[in-house]
């Protein structure tokens, strides 16, 4: 598809909007990128996009634009609401996520992954099975290379493997993956999105365009219904699906195809991360024992329940990917010693009252950072101790202050970093420094 008559905005200059603006460029469309922002980062940014032949608008003028373009590629990261969105909108422009341009040059099949958690997990898992079995394919997607980048690659695949965010799934129009992996749903972005029913909407997307020589591989739990695609299902919990779990065996039919101890990986959630994979597997006529190889490699990535340290008998783990409710259950549940649990940060719109029971159970003393610090503490002190640390240098302190031998400090906060931290990553990072530091 050339474009060469074609007048083309994007807006953002995150990692998507410039993976879009060169796709673009490469294509021949005369591209200008809109960012609110002009940090000296952004501007070192831009001055690389106006050596390609691409314009760019940083700080307040890119929200004040009277233009009209062809075609606007809208950053998945931009909430709708904004006043750069908000400016387009008056001049009718229609919004083409990062993903659907993506989409639009795709000449191979795609896998697309979406669920609230275990998403990037799936997705290297589905990525390093399929190489072992001798499929080409990259990870691509909200994983971090944006999928516009990954399609300069596509003569090398022979599929995509895509992560898919409910942000990317707003904006598509004939996204249609071959396989589309649904995890699971649990809240999450109520900063985004009006409820839980918007949110559930925007990811059951994924299915919109997919027709009956397609996959859908779905958790039984979420009991998604009308899909077109063959539907293949799997659950951790006992019921009826194709995937199925035994103490440790992962059963298809009844007959046992994978031993859990045979891979890295452990807990309720990493059992449906697996059988998930197996699904893609069956789909693409991969033998299980093709598919256990990979599988049975694959090393957990940092930040997801990762042990960091050990300080006098006291276990510290970083489990700072929690970024939702749902994370920090999970992670809590599969805690076999008392637990000091440092929680909180950016307040997401969900209140954390609905695992208070859990914590009950579970945690010692929690210790408590961020913007949702005071609200976590109205929803828990009634069942536990509760302090409030002003940093996380601090909340490490405390928290090994009233841990004793046998205890497990976990920081797993529940909720995202942008409030104290760059990113997910940036938190963990200074968690980890912190603990190693105390351990030496
Ligand atoms: N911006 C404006 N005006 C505004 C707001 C933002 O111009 O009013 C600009 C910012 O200044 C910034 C750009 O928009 O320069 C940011 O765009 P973006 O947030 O879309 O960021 P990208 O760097 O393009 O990253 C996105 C995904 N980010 C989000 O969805 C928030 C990345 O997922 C993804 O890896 C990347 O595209 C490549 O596909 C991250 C993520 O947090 C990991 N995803 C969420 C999640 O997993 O929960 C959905």
């Amino acid at each position: 598809m050339k474009l060469n008559a074609t007048k083309a905005a994007v807006l953002g200059l995150g990692t998507s909007g410039e993976a879009a603006a060169k796709l673009l460029r490469r294509e021949g469309a005369d591209v200008t990128v809109f960012d609110s922002a002009d940090a000296p980062q952004l501007k070192e940014r831009a001055q690389k996009m106006e050596a390609l032949g691409i314009k760019t608008v940083l700080g307040p003028d890119a929200e004040r634009g009277t233009v009209s373009f062809d075609l606007t590629v809208l950053s998945p990261g931009i909430d709708p609401e904004v006043e750069l969105v908000q400016n387009f909108i008056r001049q009718k422009a229609e919004f083409t996520g990062e993903l659907e341009l993506a989409f639009r040059f795709c000449h191979k099949p795609v896998i697309a992954i979406t669920g609230t958690n275990g998403k990037t997990t799936t997705t290297q898992l589905v990525e390093l099975m399929l190489q072992r079995a001798g499929v080409r394919t990259v990870a691509c997607g909200n994983i971090g290379m944006p999928f516009c980048e990954a399609i300069e690659r596509q003569n090398e695949l022979d599929v995509f493997t895509v992560e898919v965010s409910s942000f990317q799934l707003e904006t598509i129009s004939t996204f249609q993956p071959h396989i589309a992996v649904w995890l699971n749903f649990t809240p999450d972005h109520l900063d985004r999105y009006r409820d839980l029913q918007e949110y559930r909407d925007a990811k059951l997307r994924i299915f919109e365009r997919q027709q009956g020589s397609d996959f859908a591989v779905v958790n039984v739990r979420d009991e998604l219904s009308g899909l077109k695609a063959k539907t293949i299902t799997f659950s951790a919990y006992p019921g009826d699906a194709d995937f199925s779990v035994s103490g440790q065996s992962l059963l298809f039919h009844g007959q046992p195809i994978l031993d859990m101890n045979g891979t890295s990986l452990s807990g309720v959630h990493n059992a449906e991360n697996l059988m998930a994979a197996l699904g893609v597997a069956y789909a693409l006529g991969i033998p299980w024992e093709k598919a256990a190889v990979g599988l049975g490699e694959y090393r957990l990535l940092p930040h997801r329940c990762e042990r960091v340290g050990e300080v006098d008998g006291v276990v510290f783990i970083n489990d700072s990917k929690a970024t939702n409710l749902d994370a920090l259950a999970k992670a809590l549940e599969s805690q076999s010693r008392p637990v000091i649990l440092i929680a909180g940060g950016k307040d997401k719109g969900f209140p954390f009252d609905s695992i208070a029971e859990l914590v009950k159970r579970k945690v010692k003393h929690a210790v408590l950072i961020g913007e949702m610090a005071e609200r976590i503490e109205q929803s828990w002190s009634p069942v536990v101790g509760c302090i409030r640390a002003k940093n996380l240098a601090d909340a490490i302190d405390a928290a090994r202050r009233n841990a004793i031998s046998g205890d497990t400090v976990l920081f797993s906060p529940g909720t995202s970093s942008f409030d104290m931290f760059k990113n997910y990553a940036d938190r963990g990072n200074q968690f980890r420094q912190r603990v190693q530091e105390l351990a030496k």
